[in-house]
């Protein structure tokens, strides 16, 4: 019974197979679900063994076992939205259709699952043909990859015109929309969309040489979510694809074989930039408090720290402005944010790109008692000499600091503590302490200038 102050939720229902690894089938489609705050159901059609380098097994479960799924859940709650991914053979494609139908689900989207990445087989000739009979005429969509456009059109599939005389085709087993995925196409990874007026053409720049696992599964469960979530089918597939195209740059290696799509890296990072915003907040508490205002260099201070992988400047959170001194006090203008502090930014992205794990940086005071104490610390010291940076780079704004810091990186054969710079015409001699996360970094200043202070 709903509750009175509980919101009505999205529901969706994947009827598939289960991946053994994880990251294809109703174990990817859960995921998608999920993250994109849709209540999942599952109805398992078939099992299969499989990891990483391949499906080793599968097996199908009795039609009666998929139907009695299905209708416990029916007896339930309504899902907005229906996907089909792996079914099996053609007694499980029969009986999901029927009870679907009877059900009148609208909103049915149908991934014609046949083969695996690794060519194994996952749904019988038969199965195709019910597939084609039974189901698709009650599809909102298909969507299929360019084999199976070719195995459910006849069509052999050499360029776009091709696609589209595919569409037609399947089109025709009453179908409303065709989505003929291009992901294993050469160039890039276009996708032809078909509603039986217009075609259009869903641009997508490829992101790698190498075959994902679970890219179907999951473009199709996120197609279904938005429908779910009351989406037009036409923002829903829009959507589906930002959503897979972020799954796929951050795909995990999990194993020895295919890396697999991660359905949830976009609420981790979601996370984790919440989580970095709080620990920099108590990390600027703590500095506050430690009075480190005598660190605090002529030109002013600042902090950065990169998020895991971070790509670019929005991956590094940074105080706005500067850190300044007031005497012992500093003082900050305003809350962390992603984005801001670009030189120091630019040198956690420098010092990543050498060792993912040296994320968080920040520049204080450069003169003899500062190095003195980094050494009596056993911080490890690395410099740079602005004098000897090649003028091609010197003329590119902004790049000394990424230059120096590679430099010392280079020159030490790693990423040390410390990097300083005894400055030049008109630049203030600096150091940067550099430490794999906020709190060792904040400890580490905070070291620096009670010894310091002692004298
Ligand atoms: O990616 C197609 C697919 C769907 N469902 C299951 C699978 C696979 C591929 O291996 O195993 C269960």
């Amino acid at each position: 019974m709903k509750s009175k102050n509980q919101k009505s939720f999205p529901v969706a229902l994947t009827i598939a197979g289960s991946d053994s690894s994880g990251g294809a089938g109703i174990q990817a489609d859960l995921k998608t679900f999920s993250a994109l705050r849709v209540i999942g159901k599952s109805v398992v059609a078939s099992v299969t063994s499989q990891n990483s380098m391949g499906v080793v097994d599968s097996f199908d479960l009795p039609p009666e076992v998929i139907e009695s799924q299905i209708k416990a859940v029916f007896a339930d709650v309504k899902p907005g939205a229906v996907k089909t991914g792996m079914l099996g053979n053609e007694a499980v494609v029969q009986s999901a259709a029927r009870i679907l139908k009877k059900a009148r689900v609208k909103n049915l989207v149908v991934d014609p699952v046949i083969f695996s990445s690794s060519r194994k087989r996952l749904l019988s000739r038969g199965g195709v043909e019910r597939l084609k009979g039974d189901l698709l005429p009650l599809a909102l969509l298909v969507t299929p990859n360019l084999y199976e456009a070719e195995m459910l059109s006849g069509v052999r599939i050499q360029g776009q015109g091709d696609c589209l005389k595919a569409a037609k085709i399947i089109l025709k087993t009453g179908v409303k929309n065709v989505l003929i995925k291009g992901g294993h196409a050469k160039g890039n990874a276009d996708d032809l969309f078909y509603d039986g007026k217009k075609a259009e053409v869903l641009k997508s720049a490829r992101l790698t040489g190498g075959d994902r696992h679970g890219t179907g599964c999951v473009l199709s469960a996120a197609i279904a979510g938005g429908l779910a979530r009351g989406d037009k089918l036409s923002d829903a597939v829009r959507q589906a694809k930002d959503f897979i195209h972020d799954a796929i740059a951050h795909s995990l290696a999990d194993g020895k074989g295919t890396p697999s799509v991660h359905p949830l890296a976009g609420l981790y990072r979601e996370a984790d930039r919440w989580d970095l915003f709080h620990r920099v907040s108590l990390a600027m508490e703590r500095l506050k408090a430690g009075r480190v205002g005598g660190l605090i260099p002529e030109v002013q201070s600042n902090l950065a720290v990169g998020l895991d992988n971070a790509q670019n400047r929005d991956d590094v959170l940074g105080i706005p402005g500067r850190i300044i001194k007031s005497g012992e006090d500093i003082a900050t203008l305003d809350a962390p944010r992603f984005g801001a502090s670009r030189h120091v930014a630019d040198i956690v992205l420098t010092t990543m790109n050498f060792d993912p794990e040296k994320r968080a940086v920040m520049n204080i005071k450069c003169d003899k008692k500062v190095l003195k104490i980094c050494r009596k610390l056993k911080l490890s010291v690395g410099s740079f000499d602005r004098a000897a940076e090649p003028r091609q780079i010197k003329e590119k704004e902004g790049s000394t600091l990424e230059w120096g810091t590679a430099n010392a990186i280079r020159k030490a054969g790693y990423v040390p503590d410390i990097i300083y710079d005894l400055g030049g015409m008109g630049k203030e001699e600096m150091v940067r302490v550099i430490a794999p996360d906020i709190e060792t970094l904040t400890d580490r200043v905070l070291e620096i200038n009670r010894l310091y202070k002692k004298g």
